[in-house]
């Protein structure tokens, strides 16, 4: 094996419900339930741990978390102070190691393995960075150290809240082997469904799993899910100084299976996402769509385009031919739209350059400088001042309410 990894991995406890309570001390102690109103149609984005008593989760309707909970306090969110207090985290992270991996807004991969001789007991370091997070930001949060990333993630989740567990070199394949498979990183619902139907239900029976067999249905995913199991996860930490992705959704005021607005909906959606791409000087190489019907049954697709681009009409194209695969006459809740596999855009004094063959690098081109003239005009008189006709067809309260932007951050960028 390599020399030894010491990977650790930083999570914020309850994080929304948290800094709200930061902010607003009254809160303390009180169930606090972070997504909207109780007769909001969104859903729950987080739940104190004094809410989660009363089985209230992430992603539960809020009516639900309502009537499960009826004294919690209810709050929108502040997206803005997130951000803020998700800095200040990554200021603490980069002053310990500059091999940081911002995951999400509440999450870092801190690799500290070329740090051996700079502090002498790596496990009484994540102790000494969850102290100064609670000095420094008044967030408790949860540490968990072991030699990969995977490892490292469940080790973080396993006391939560203000749990520090460090999983040893050589131990990580018998602390895992009971944890049923959706606890290990990179298992969704598909994945789990699927080895569910193979026997497969505990990470010790997908350890034992036949690897090629894995390789077979998977993919390179299914082994790399079966080195996991066995105890090994070499997968580097990605210091990652840019946004990963970039999304927007919006739930329907009243679920629809009208299909012009739904397409309506996903052109204004990408149209935002697009602007945003340009404006961070990124091409994106996949598309994500979200539907989310009404009984909450959600399917998310991605597509892998052939270049990267930030062009509006071509990352269109490809979310309306995964709105046409998947879209089925049922009715819808919310829709969502992403890309994500960001590179730089590389801007030139004459132009942008792009890795592609010459007639399709002219047409990008082209696309780039009337998407660019679009941008600039929006910038002086404001989005709606240029609409395509699918997005004019939409009521304007629809670009308005509840839509809610996500970018997985990346350390210092701005929104
Ligand atoms: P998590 O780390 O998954 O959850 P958490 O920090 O609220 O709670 P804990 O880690 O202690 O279990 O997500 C971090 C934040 O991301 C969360 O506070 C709110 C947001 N979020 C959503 O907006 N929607 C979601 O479905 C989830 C899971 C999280
Ligand atoms: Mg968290």
């Amino acid at each position: 094996m390599n020399r030894q990894r010491f990977i650790m991995h930083i999570d914020m406890d309850a994080f929304f419900p948290a800094v709200e309570t930061v902010m607003n001390p009254g809160l303390k102690g009180k169930p606090v339930i972070v997504g909207g109103g109780p007769t909001d149609r969104g859903v729950v984005a987080s739940a104190s741990y004094e809410a989660r008593k009363f089985g209230v989760h992430a992603a539960m309707p809020l009516a639900r978390a309502y009537r499960l909970c009826p004294k919690a306090i209810f709050l929108s969110g502040n997206f803005k102070a997130y951000k803020y207090f998700s800095d200040q985290i990554s200021q603490i992270f980069l002053s310990y190691t500059p091999d940081v991996e911002k995951a999400s807004l509440d999450e870092g991969y801190l690799d500290f393995t070329s740090c051996g001789l700079l502090y002498p007991s790596i496990p009484e370091l994540g102790m000494i960075i969850q102290d100064e997070i609670a000095q420094k930001t008044g967030l408790s949060c949860s540490v968990g150290l072991a030699s990969g990333k995977a490892f490292a993630k469940i080790a973080s989740d396993y006391k939560k809240p203000h749990g520090f567990v460090y999983i040893k070199h050589g131990e990580e394949k018998e602390f895992i082997a009971d944890m049923p498979i959706r606890d290990m990183p990179g298992i969704g619902e598909m994945v789990e469904a699927n080895m569910h139907r193979m026997g497969i239900f505990t990470l010790g029976e997908l350890s034992r799993a036949n690897p090629d067999m894995l390789l077979r249905q998977f993919g390179v995913w299914g082994k790399s899910l079966w080195e996991k199991a066995n105890g090994i996860d070499e997968s580097s930490v990605q210091s990652s100084w840019s946004v990963k992705s970039i999304s927007r959704n919006i739930t329907f005021d009243h679920d629809t299976r009208d299909q012009e607005k739904i397409a309506g909906t996903l052109t204004y959606l990408l149209d935002r996402v697009s602007t945003t791409l340009r404006k961070k000087k990124k091409q994106a190489r996949v598309v994500t769509i979200t539907l989310r019907y009404s009984n909450f049954d959600t399917i998310t697709r991605q597509q892998t385009l052939s270049h990267p681009t930030a062009n509006t009409q071509v990352l269109q194209k490809t979310m309306f031919s995964l709105l046409h695969t998947h879209l089925q006459y049922k009715n819808i809740r919310l829709v969502g739209i992403g890309v994500s596999h960001l590179s730089p855009m590389e801007e030139r004094e004459h132009g942008q350059q792009f890795l592609v063959p010459p007639a399709y690098h002219y047409q990008e081109q082209k696309l780039y400088s009337l998407n660019k003239s679009v941008d600039r005009i929006r910038e002086a008189y404001g989005f709606a001042s240029i609409e395509s006709a699918r997005e004019l067809a939409l009521h304007p309260s629809q670009k308005r309410v509840r839509h809610n932007t996500f970018e997985r951050h990346a350390l210092g960028e701005e929104d």
